[in-house]
């Protein structure tokens, strides 16, 4: 790690010391912004709105998680950005809608020719700016590229501990669980290589030892935050957990051991590491000054059944643009600046950056953001800045745009598509059956008194309200639509197999040479 933002506060003369003694005499939630909090970001993958114990779900085990939202910021209204893994994880980086980066459509393949472009700016970029040590450990999924081009120490972060894509993208039924003879759960892409473990732009593992992976993670994260903490330099941390993805896995200490089977055993494990990285920010004194955002992807893959996620009592899930595919659950705790407490307002996975930003004193960048600085409503000082959330498909089209749009507590689908992710639901809407529709006049839902969008406001005698909504509604989809440039798709650059992540790159026969001892 280069040791350039390091502060030897000590060494200088007393009349350079004073303006670092300044902000002391700012109330504590400025003085913390002013001095270049840490930042962790955790994210969950395919974890929906009702699987923690703290919104709600009754058999769950996640002490970790509910002790933040006791003792942080609960919201109850937070969106991921897209219902499907990668364009998401693009909105979170970037503050920008996936459209605009081209992440789209769907996700990437192992061998996808495309990533997110170069040419945007992480969250990750802004801050190393600033001075921060940046690290990501967990799953990627925004691109690898030839050489490794669209990796994540491409895209701003010093280290990177990690997976590539899902781990359901390569042949996993044989990786084996705790106790040994117990099978790991589902079956995975088949012709293509086994999932490899990154350290920066090295191959460590092919396969990479799943029940190991998240004892490792941590151990990672632990190293980070102590050398961070001696060489004094703020840092963001990316935890990109693959739990609760499918297929679900367990280490040793977690497998078969919680009420909810294979899906809580992978949930009590996420919890459990999250609480690891508490206890090492809280050994090395860094507690106080460090912001913790937690959140996922996007909604259930209620496709596996017993063996996906839940979206709680809201309508559908992955895949779709109805509540269940895009809010989500969302912590937000920084003991002594964050007020413990729950909050109704709206915000987004695209408002990370521009906050992180502000918090950070580091600057924007010069592109087009969809995101807004929530940090007034983070140190209760303010209102968050969010009016609208746009929601837009997996599989985006211009002539269409977005299809739905909230606009305070009111929401209206243009169109609505059912999802395979989202199948085995009771509601048919959901699956991936259910064709693409219009809807003129669109659907409108009160997601306050209706959060399930069960009952369309415009089949019963909507108040003189909802009809202003509707065409507030319009409006702000125009507005959008005026400022929006659709970037050049990445996804749709296509596959080429010679990019395959393979440890033995001269091996035949691929992809089912490409295996390595651990390291
Ligand atoms: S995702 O899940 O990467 O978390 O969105 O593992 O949409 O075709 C999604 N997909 C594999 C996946 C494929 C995934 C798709
Ligand atoms: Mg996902």
């Amino acid at each position: 790690m280069a040791p350039q933002g390091r502060q030897h506060a000590w060494l200088l003369p007393v009349p350079l010391l004073l303006p670092l003694l300044l902000p002391l005499l700012l109330p504590p939630a400025v003085r913390a912004a002013a001095a270049r909090p840490n930042f962790v970001l955790v994210l969950a993958d395919d974890l929906g709105f009702g699987d923690l114990g703290s919104y709600g779900h009754p058999s769950s085990a996640t002490p970790h998680l509910d002790r933040l939202a006791a003792r942080g910021l609960r919201f109850t209204d937070f969106y991921s950005s897209a219902a499907v893994c990668s364009p998401s994880r693009a909105a979170l980086l970037t503050g920008r809608l996936p459209v605009r980066s081209g992440v789209f459509p769907g996700v990437f393949a192992p061998d996808s020719r495309g990533g997110l472009p170069l040419a945007e700016l992480t969250v990750a970029e802004l801050l190393r700016e600033r001075g921060y040590a940046t690290a990501m450990v967990g799953k990627w999924h925004l691109g690898v590229g030839k050489d490794g081009a669209f990796l994540p120490t491409r895209q701003g972060f010093d280290h990177f501990l990690g997976i590539p894509y899902s781990h359901d993208q390569g042949p996993c039924q044989n990786l084996t669980c705790f106790p040994p003879d117990t099978k790991c759960f589902g079956t995975c892409d088949q012709g293509v290589v086994a999932v490899p473990l990154l350290w920066n732009e090295s191959i460590v593992q092919q396969p990479v030892a799943f029940p190991e992976l998240v004892p490792r993670y941590g151990r990672f994260c632990r190293d980070f935050i102590a050398r961070c903490a001696r060489l004094r330099l703020p840092f963001l941390l990316y935890y990109a957990s693959h739990h609760t993805h499918y297929p679900q896995f367990a280490s040793r200490d977690f497998a078969g051991r919680t009420r909810r089977g294979p899906f809580g055993d992978a949930l009590a494990e996420f919890d459990h590491s999250v609480g690891e990285l508490l206890r090492a920010l809280r050994e090395h004194g860094l507690e106080s000054s460090t912001l913790l955002l937690v959140t996922s992807d996007n909604g259930p893959s209620t496709l596996r059944m017993a063996r996906g996620g839940s979206a709680g009592h809201l309508r559908c899930g992955k895949g779709t643009t109805y509540e269940g595919g895009m809010r989500e659950p969302a912590l937000a705790y920084w003991p002594g600046t964050i007020a413990p407490g729950v909050t109704h307002e709206l915000a987004s996975t695209l408002d990370v950056l521009p906050t992180l930003a502000a918090l950070a004193g580091a600057a924007l960048p010069a592109l087009p953001l969809d995101g807004a600085d929530l940090s007034p409503l983070l140190l209760g000082t303010g209102a968050s800045p969010r009016r609208a959330v746009f929601f837009f498909p997996p599989a985006p089209d211009p002539q269409r745009g977005p299809f739905a749009v909230r606009l305070g507590r009111y929401k209206a689908h243009y169109f609505t598509q059912g999802s395979f992710h989202s199948d085995t639901t009771p509601d048919r809407a959901c699956h991936g059956l259910t064709p693409l529709t219009p809807h003129l006049p669109p659907l409108l839902f009160d997601l306050e008194a209706d959060p399930a969008e069960n009952y369309d406001l415009l089949q019963g005698q909507p108040g003189p309200e909802a009809l202003q909504a509707l065409k507030d509604i319009a409006e702000q989809k125009e507005l959008l639509l005026q400022r929006l440039h659709f970037g050049e798709s990445q996804i749709g650059k296509g596959r080429d197999p010679s990019l395959q992540l393979c440890c033995n790159p001269s091996c035949s026969p691929k992809p089912s040479c490409c295996r390595c001892s651990p390291q």
